[in-house]
């Protein structure tokens, strides 16, 4: 059995979080990461057939059953993940509908999944749906995109155009634009739903004066998402108050996309 803490995934995910970390995205305990893993790769570091312990998820996702998921754990710092990965994270397997997550490694304190399991396996099964080579789902609290949720509206369309006209880049990174959710209560089966639900047209998802998700089929995709959106929304808080003398055009911005054959979604531009 090779060693799991040299597993790809795994330095993968304890980069990203620290990564993450660093940005000031993830301050205290908050934010959290899930991966989906390929039971191919995991049988190289571990004895699939051990489970450690098994926890009630309190909702089921039948569609995900028997699949593998690296997961964040509820209350854990970001900022320490590297130092101690085998408490902050574990490996569960999803058994009996989704309604239990059996544990396979990890969690060594006794800990469990991120208090967002909800949210997170919903989304899961969205995008898996959106592209079957779908992987990642984080959740982080970047300043400058919370910030914007206080004074822009939440409409969608609205808080995506703005977002684009931050920076050229922003309109071929996410072409098919975010979705926003008002302030809702967080951890809760609701909010999960909620934010599947977006998850079927979107690869980010704000949550109104909480934070975004950010989807993808790498760690990096998901990461350069939130970094690119986060980014913009600097560039608005900055300028947001000042007289604002140039701007980029929808035609600018129908010229862009089409140069980098992304695909704008249908309607959104005037
Ligand atoms: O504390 O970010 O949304 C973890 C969170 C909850
Ligand atoms: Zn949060």
């Amino acid at each position: 059995m090779k060693d799991i803490l040299t597993a790809p995934f795994m330095v993968e995910m304890i980069r990203t979080a620290s990564n993450m970390y660093a940005h000031g995205w993830d301050e205290r305990n908050g934010g959290n990461i899930s991966l989906l893993l390929g039971e191919d790769n995991l049988a190289e570091y571990l004895d699939t057939g051990r489970v450690l312990r098994t926890m009630p998820t309190g909702f089921e996702v039948p569609e995900l059953c028997g699949k593998y998921f690296l997961v964040t754990g509820t209350g854990r710092y970001f900022k320490n993940m590297q130092y101690q990965p085998e408490k902050d994270l574990g490996i569960i397997r999803l058994a009996d509908g989704g309604k239990t997550a059996e544990l396979l490694w990890g969690f060594d304190d006794g800990g469990t999944f991120t208090s967002e399991l909800p949210a997170h396996l919903m989304s899961h099964a969205a995008r898996l749906k959106a592209d079957p080579l779908h992987r990642v789902v984080t959740h982080c609290h970047p300043t400058n995109i919370l910030a914007m949720t206080h004074v822009h509206s939440l409409d969608e369309r609205e808080f995506t155009h703005t977002l684009w006209q931050m920076m050229t880049e922003c309109v071929f990174v996410f072409p098919d634009g975010i979705g926003v959710l008002p302030w809702m209560l967080c951890g809760t089966n609701e909010i999960g739903q909620a934010t599947a639900e977006k998850m079927k047209e979107f690869r980010l998802v704000v949550w109104g004066l909480h934070g975004i998700y950010g989807t993808g089929r790498t760690l990096d995709e998901a990461f350069g998402l939130i970094e690119t959106a986060e980014k913009a929304a600097e560039i608005y808080i900055k300028t947001a108050h000042l007289p604002q003398l140039n701007t980029i055009t929808d035609e600018q911005l129908r010229v862009t996309a089409d140069y980098f054959k992304a695909k704008i979604k249908e309607g959104w531009l005037r």
